[in-house]
């Protein structure tokens, strides 16, 4: 465990001095594009808590957006990156390899959902293996065209840009952007109203009018959509979707990045549904904060890319699959999944308690560790993004790290780290009844 007392304690404003000091330097220094959500400057983290440079300890529901799952400086991560720093930090696996990149593989390999022949590939961020995703889909089926959905977010790069669907801030100005690239109707219950069988009917029916199952390489889809507003999609829905595309010889491909690794109480989302994608997106949780990506799914459609189509310089580096497979013994070792089971329950139980007394929650939705509420007009469904946003500043101002979403910037959503202790969480809840409290 960490050493850094679990507590939140607040010895200045938020931010304090030292804070306010480093955000001047950061604007006159830093690209105004990097925003940041929170500028408390962190200088320690651990268990469920980050410790900034004015002393205070606050309460942490963000995990820095679904990364540090097994926990900030988890013993068995930092000891495992310790030791490989100490004996070599880089060859580049393209060049001279080494058994770190290959062990990490053989886990996605049996982690990973499906009992057939799996391979997997390692890259740096979120985007960029959501990119060789659709490269390997490509190349396997000889088509070109990429269906994603409705309130997607798959990352900021070129390609990933046309596949997420905000314009403001992810798009807006940064065109052209990469072509063959569609968007269906996602299945959102809260608003749509439709089972997940009819939300996937809808959606087949306009890729099949709309691009055709002869031209389309893959459907992405996140099994719950992460920025877009942690949304779930009616059962049945991926289910439906990943049986059309077996019958048409297209791809399925499940954007993990955010839901995987025991994030939701289960190793991967779709095992909730016992859905079995063709290709998995790993990245975040993976590497407990060292840059880490992988793309895991059969082996004949992984195999499809010519020998030197996939790679880069630093995808698979030592030290962040040091930390990968620490992360999985973590996992394993500490019963981490039903352990975000447990945070989801209590998480779920108090904000459906407050969403009782509050008719400004129209909805508490997620699963395991990703929890949100939808934030509405009391008595309607119209988005409150104002009310969102001044939430989570008195969240915020009390020293509880909260982090929002949304496509219309209404959701307001938790993602503890489940190395957080139920005593923590519970008092991060109280904050939490306190923010609605005073944010008439
Ligand atoms: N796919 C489902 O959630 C990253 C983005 C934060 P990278 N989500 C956090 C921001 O504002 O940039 C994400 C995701 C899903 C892909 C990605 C992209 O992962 O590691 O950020 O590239």
């Amino acid at each position: 465990m960490t050493s850094l007392p679990q507590e939140r304690r607040l010895v200045t404003e938020i931010p304090g001095p030292r804070s306010r000091e480093l955000q001047a330097r950061k604007t006159a220094a830093v690209a105004q594009g990097v925003g940041t959500t929170l500028p408390v400057y962190v200088t320690a983290a651990g268990g469920g808590v980050l410790v900034d440079v004015d002393g205070n300890s606050l309460i942490d529901l963000g995990s820095g957006i679904a990364v540090t799952t097994v926990g900030n400086s988890a013993p068995r991560v930092v000891e495992a990156v310790t030791e490989q720093v100490a004996a070599f930090t880089h060859t580049c696996f393209m060049v001279t390899p080494y058994d770190g990149y290959v062990r990490v593989a053989e886990e996605l390999n049996r982690l990973t959902p499906g009992e057939f022949e799996k391979r997997s590939a390692l890259f740096n961020s979120g985007a960029e293996a959501v990119e060789n995703a659709v490269k390997i889909a490509r190349a396997y089926t000889r088509k070109t065209a990429v269906v994603v959905f409705d309130h997607a977010y798959h990352g900021r790069t070129n390609l990933t840009m046309a596949m997420t669907a905000k314009n403001m801030p992810y798009k807006s100005g940064f065109g052209p952007f990469a072509s063959d690239v569609y968007r269906a109707p996602l299945s959102y219950p809260y608003r749509d109203g439709l089972s997940g069988e009819e939300a996937a009917a809808r959606a087949i029916e306009q890729v099949e009018s709309q691009v055709g199952a002869a031209n389309l390489a893959a459907i992405v889809i996140e099994p719950i959509q992460g920025e877009g507003g942690f949304i779930v999609p009616a059962p049945g829905f991926l289910a439906a979707l990943a049986a059309w595309c077996r019958e048409n010889d297209v791809v399925f491909v499940a954007d993990e990045v955010q839901t995987g690794f025991a994030r939701t109480g289960a190793m991967f989302a779709v095992d909730h549904e016992n859905v079995v994608p063709d290709l998995v997106v790993s990245a975040k949780g993976i590497a407990g904060g060292l840059p880490l990506s992988a793309v895991t799914g059969r082996a004949e459609i992984m195999d499809a890319a010519h020998g030197g189509g996939l790679g880069g310089t630093y995808g698979g580096n030592p030290l962040a699959c040091a930390a990968a497979l620490a992360v999985i013994e973590t996992i394993e070792a500490d019963s981490l999944v039903d352990r975000a089971a447990k945070i989801g329950g209590q998480l779920t139980e108090r904000l459906q308690a407050l969403q009782s007394r509050d008719p400004r929650i129209g909805e508490v939705r997620g699963r395991g560790a990703m929890v949100a509420v939808e934030l509405v007009k009391a008595g309607t469904t119209e988005p409150d993004a104002d009310l969102t946003k001044k939430v989570a500043a008195a969240a915020h101002e009390r020293g509880v790290v909260v982090l929002t979403c949304g496509t219309f910037g209404n959701v307001l959503r938790f993602l503890p780290p489940l190395s957080i202790s139920d005593e923590l969480l519970a008092e991060a809840c109280d904050v939490l009844d306190e923010a609605f409290g005073v944010v008439a």
